[in-house]
Order: C-alpha cells, then sequence, then structure tokens
C-alpha cells in the first residue's frame, strides 16, 4: 500500500512537473520564434526616383534623384539582413531598374536589377519589390542599371557591418563612407544620341569628378597656391556642391570606404601628409598594406585603415584625380579637418598630385600588392577549371557606327529579359547560338582590328551549374593605331578570384603565373592596356548574370556578356519581373509561370 501511496503521491507531481516542462519549453520555442521573426524583419525602405534640378558641382543641372535626395539615401543593415527596397518609378518618360551593386542576389537573381537580363524594366508610376539579403559585411553601393541611368546620378552607398557578435580583423574608432562619381553638363540623353550616332559623337571627360555627390566647377578649392589657373572658389558651406569634409580627432584611427560609381574616370585617391592602409576591396578583406596613393577603378570599392598621427594643428588635403585617360577634368577636392583646428584653415601644402595619367607601371604595382587575406569568409580557389573562355575585347565599326565587342560580338540586350525566357524555355527570345569561346590565333593583339566590322548579338554563355570557370580578358589596340585603354570588368551574381594580370597576348606558358595562393576575391577587375587579366568563380549561383565593362559609355556600345546557371532551380520568379515582353505575353494568354 506504501509503495502505492508513494506511486500516487508521486506520479501526479511527475506528471504535474512534466506538464511544466513542456509548457517551458512550448513558451521558450514561441519566444525565439518571435525573436528570430523580428531578426529576420526585412530593413524596408521607401522609394521614389525622379528627376530634381540640382548643383552637384555649382552648375544648376537636372539629376536622378531618390526621395529629393543626391547621392541616394545610404542603406546600413548587417550580414544576415533582408533588405527590402520598395521603388516606386515617379520619372515621368523612362523606365528604371536598381542594381545592388556587389551584393550576390543568392535566391534572389530576380533582385539583381539589370534591365533586359534579370527583370523587366519598371515603367512610369510602377513599383517594384526588390527583396535580398546582405549575407556578408563590406562596402558595397547601388546604382541605375538601364540605358545611362547611372551617369545620370542614380547611384548611392550600401554599407554591411559584420554579423552581431562577428569582428573586423583590425579596428578603428570611427569611419567615413566616400562614393566617387563624375559629373557632365550635357544630359545623359544628348550624351547617348551622340554615342549612337553615325559618326559617332563622344562624350569627352566629365566636367568634375564628384566626393559624396559633391565637386566644384570652373574655381577651386585650392586656387591660392598659385598654380591653378581657376580662382578661388567661395563657399559658405551650405551649398548643395560645397565639399563632404572629413572632421577627425588626433592620433585615432579612421576607416574610410572608398567606392567608385564613375561613368567613365579611373580615378587616383590620395590624402596630405598621410599614408593609407588598404585592408578591403569589394566586400572581401586584403592583405593589409600600405600606400600613399589609390587607384580606383569604376565598379570597386575599397577600405583603407587613416591614422591621424600628423601635426593636430594643420588641415590637408584629400585629392581626387584622373588616371588613364588623358585628364580634362580638375581634381576634386576635399580637407581632412583635425577637429582641434578650423576646417576652414587652409592646408600648408598644396593638395597632392595624381600620379601622371598614362603611368601604367605605377597602377600595375598598385594592382599587384592587393592579396586575399587568409579568413574564414574567403574561399580558396579550386585548383583547376572545366571550362576556359577567352574574351577579346576590341573597338569596331558596324554600319559606319562605333562599337565595342567581346569576341566580335557587340551585345544588343533583348526586349525580354533572360531570366524569364531561359527559365520557361522561351527559344525566340533571344540569339540561341553559342557565343564564341575565343579568337582566332593569329589576331594580332597590338594592332587595330584588320577587318574591324562587327556584328551585334544576345547569345548567352550557358554554364554547367557548379563548375569551375576561368575568364581570360584579353585587351587588345583600339580603332585608331597605339590606343588601347582600361575596362573595369565587373561580375553580376558572384565574386572571382583574380588570378593575375600579364603583357600582350594570354599563352599556355602564362598559367605557370597565375596565383592560385592568395588571389583577391573580387567583382571587378581591370584589364590594362594591351595586356591579360584571367579571373576564375564557380557557376553555383542559379541565375542570369551580366559581365560588362563598368564604364558605362563602353557598355552601352555593347561591351559585355551574359552567363547563366542552373536557372532551372530558381524558385518562383515574382511576376513584377517578368510581366514584358514574350514572357508577358504568356501571362496575357494565360499560360502559368513559376
Ligand atoms: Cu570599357
Amino acid at each position: 500500500m506504501g509503495t502505492l501511496t508513494y506511486n500516487f503521491s508521486v506520479e501526479p507531481f511527475s506528471r504535474r512537473f512534466k506538464g511544466l516542462i513542456i509548457w517551458c519549453i512550448l513558451l521558450y520555442m514561441v519566444q525565439c520564434s518571435l525573436a528570430t521573426s523580428n531578426k529576420n524583419e526585412p530593413l524596408f525602405y521607401k522609394w521614389e526616383v525622379e528627376y530634381m534640378y540640382w548643383s552637384p558641382d555649382g552648375i544648376e543641372n537636372v539629376v536622378m534623384g531618390i526621395n529629393g535626395q543626391f547621392p541616394g539615401p545610404t542603406i546600413r543593415a548587417r550580414a544576415g539582413d533582408i533588405v527590402h527596397v520598395q521603388l516606386i518609378n515617379k520619372l515621368h518618360t523612362e523606365g528604371v531598374v536598381i542594381h545592388w551593386h556587389g551584393i550576390r542576389q543568392k535566391g534572389t537573381p530576380w533582385a539583381d536589377g539589370t534591365a533586359s537580363i534579370s527583370q523587366c524594366v519598371i515603367n512610369p508610376g510602377e513599383t517594384f519589390n526588390y527583396r535580398f539579403t546582405v549575407d556578408r559585411a563590406g562596402t558595397y553601393f547601388y546604382h541605375g542599371h538601364y540605358g545611362m541611368q547611372r551617369s545620370a546620378g542614380l547611384y548611392g552607398a550600401l554599407i554591411v557591418d559584420v554579423a552581431e557578435r562577428e569582428k573586423e580583423p583590425f579596428h578603428y574608432d570611427g569611419e567615413f563612407d566616400l562614393l566617387l562619381s563624375d559629373w557632365w553638363h550635357q544630359s545623359v540623353h544628348h550624351q547617348e544620341v551622340g554615342l549612337s550616332s553615325n559618326p559617332m559623337r563622344w562624350i569627352g571627360e566629365p566636367q568634375a569628378l564628384l566626393i559624396n555627390g559633391r565637386g566644384q566647377y570652373g574655381c577651386s578649392l585650392a586656387a591660392h597656391y598659385g598654380n591653378s589657373s581657376l580662382s578661388q572658389c567661395n563657399i559658405t558651406g551650405a551649398e548643395q556642391w560645397a565639399p563632404y569634409i572629413l572632421h577627425v580627432d588626433p592620433n585615432k584611427t579612421y576607416r574610410i570606404r572608398i567606392a567608385s560609381t564613375t561613368a567613365l574616370a579611373s580615378l587616383n585617391l590620395a590624402i596630405g601628409n598621410h599614408k593609407m592602409v588598404v585592408v578591403e576591396a569589394d566586400g572581401n578583406y586584403l592583405q593589409p598594406f600600405e600606400t600613399s596613393d589609390l587607384d580606383i577603378y569604376s565598379g570597386e570599392s575599397y577600405s583603407v585603415l587613416l591614422k591621424t598621427s600628423q601635426d593636430s594643428s594643420q588641415n590637408y588635403w584629400i585629392s581626387l584625380g584622373v588616371r588613364g585617360r588623358e585628364p580634362q577634368t580638375p581634381q576634386a577636392l576635399t580637407i581632412l579637418n583635425y577637429r582641434t583646428t578650423s576646417a576652414s584653415r587652409p592646408p600648408l601644402s598644396p593638395p597632392p598630385v595624381t600620379p601622371r595619367w598614362d603611368d601604367y607601371a605605377h597602377s600595375k604595382a598598385f594592382s599587384n600588392k592587393i592579396k586575399a587575406l587568409d579568413h574564414k569568409s574567403i574561399p580558396k580557389p579550386p585548383p583547376t577549371y572545366h571550362r576556359r573562355i577567352v574574351l577579346l575585347n576590341t573597338q569596331n565599326k558596324m554600319n559606319g557606327y562605333t562599337k565595342w565587342s567581346i569576341n566580335n560580338i557587340s551585345l544588343s540586350l533583348p526586349a525580354t529579359p533572360y531570366l524569364g525566357s531561359i527559365r520557361f524555355g522561351l527559344q525566340n527570345a533571344f540569339d540561341q547560338t553559342k557565343p564564341p569561346e575565343d579568337f582566332p590565333g593569329h589576331y594580332d593583339v597590338m594592332k587595330p582590328p584588320v577587318n574591324s566590322n562587327t556584328t551585334t548579338g544576345n547569345g548567352v554563355y550557358m554554364l554547367v551549374y557548379y563548375s569551375t570557370v576561368d575568364v581570360i580578358l584579353q585587351n587588345a589596340n583600339a580603332l585608331k593605331e597605339n590606343v588601347s585603354e582600361i575596362h573595369p570588368w565587373h561580375l553580376h551574381g558572384h565574386d572571382f578570384w583574380l588570378l593575375g594580370y600579364g603583357e600582350g597576348k594570354f599563352t599556355k606558358s602564362d598559367e605557370k603565373k597565375l596565383n592560385l595562393k592568395n588571389p583577391p576575391y573580387r567583382n571587378t577587375a581591370v584589364i590594362f592596356p594591351y595586356g591579360w587579366t584571367a579571373l576564375r568563380f564557380v557557376a553555383d549561383n542559379p541565375g542570369v548574370w551580366a559581365f560588362h565593362c563598368h564604364i558605362e559609355p563602353h557598355l552601352h556600345m555593347g561591351m559585355g556578356v551574359v552567363f547563366a546557371e542552373g536557372v532551372q532551380h530558381v524558385a518562383k520568379i515574382p511576376k513584377e519581373a517578368v510581366s514584358c515582353g514574350l514572357t508577358g505575353k504568356k501571362f496575357m494568354t494565360g499560360s502559368h509561370l513559376g
């Protein structure tokens, strides 16, 4: 009996206890799921794009702004966050899209923001929802990717901090973000008509370089040193074109994030009396190295660390100049202001001089210093490749029109975006012939093309899902003797390992020179005049991805190719991304998509 009593008295208690535990677990689970759903709540932005009057360089003009701002608002997120931008097109007479430069769009290829490739253009009055995960900390930016809307001023910064409880592999006390761009007084419509005219009317060099959307035209902040033909700028500080001043405290370390969204200019940035330590490129950590000036090409981003260890009773110039093209654009200038002195006090010495525009040895020395940091966030390159695509970059003619071509095909984008047409197997939406893997072996890259005629096309390089792809970008002489230009190539949807640069035509013997040990992991790589650049990437991101020269007029004249991989694995594409062209017609006939 005693045993029974004991059992009876214990049973209900233990049942109650079990019940209590289950309740606790349930409550904990509910709390946890609430907590995670809060954490995964997207960062929401409602943006209206419209043209507005603005004076980026002191001359009133029309810019493409977002929510009344130029440059557009900065997105600041943490690694792992979902960003949701509801984009409303308030332009009255043109479509729009926005590309999130450096964000790989894993699982959301329709949010890459490339017109004719990943989505339909957003028409006037329409709204498009960009929802994507920012999976990795780093310095990024966004910009228009339709026509020449980047040149029109459609851009802004996108900064991703490390996830909570994670740490950057370097220390800093404060930070600044510098978004660099170039600016023309002629409208992009005027520029575009020139590029597509016969004969072509070249847009010319920019009137101003802008730092965070601010530059000075027709006057100089540094005229009083006497080596400028320009007059001293008269600035109160309240102007839209007043320089963005960097206010610092002495004896601290600052992270300066620098991104270039120029339409044309390759740039060089220097800070008077200060060295910089380069630690990040395109969202990936680098083996830190010291430099007194930094080359940056369109489409690239860097972080540098700056120690404010100089005489704190002085201010210092930050100068930005043009590389790679004979500059007709004055340096952009701003001030590094030690808070211990007045920001209006001019620096003792004139601004740092930009290295000569054609000093390519200087540029190559800088590029060759860039190596990946040994860090868990950066994968090592596979030791071999499955497929090698060689892309010859040439300037050509087509019925008198000037074009840029890749293996003699100048890209002309189709009306129906590829993502939808490939996903739904539409055969008539684009050129079904395979674009060439190489160029004729006898082609002399040191001479203008013997036969300069090109054709336009929009075929796709279909990549085997999860295969390793090598790309050799081969530069050549342009149409004019002794001219070969710099082209910064940008890949969407991926980072690639930048295996190396070389001179002349790439040959089998150059393979030994490739860096498989610590190549930088990047999304943009430059090709130097008459040289080659070798890249490797893994085709592991289902979608259709642009790979193109980031110089906007060059892309506009056909300088790009299209890669596609694993498109059958792409989940349900939002209707708004495919409701145009032939995929749109499919909707109208009632067929199912997705
Ligand atoms: Cu180019």
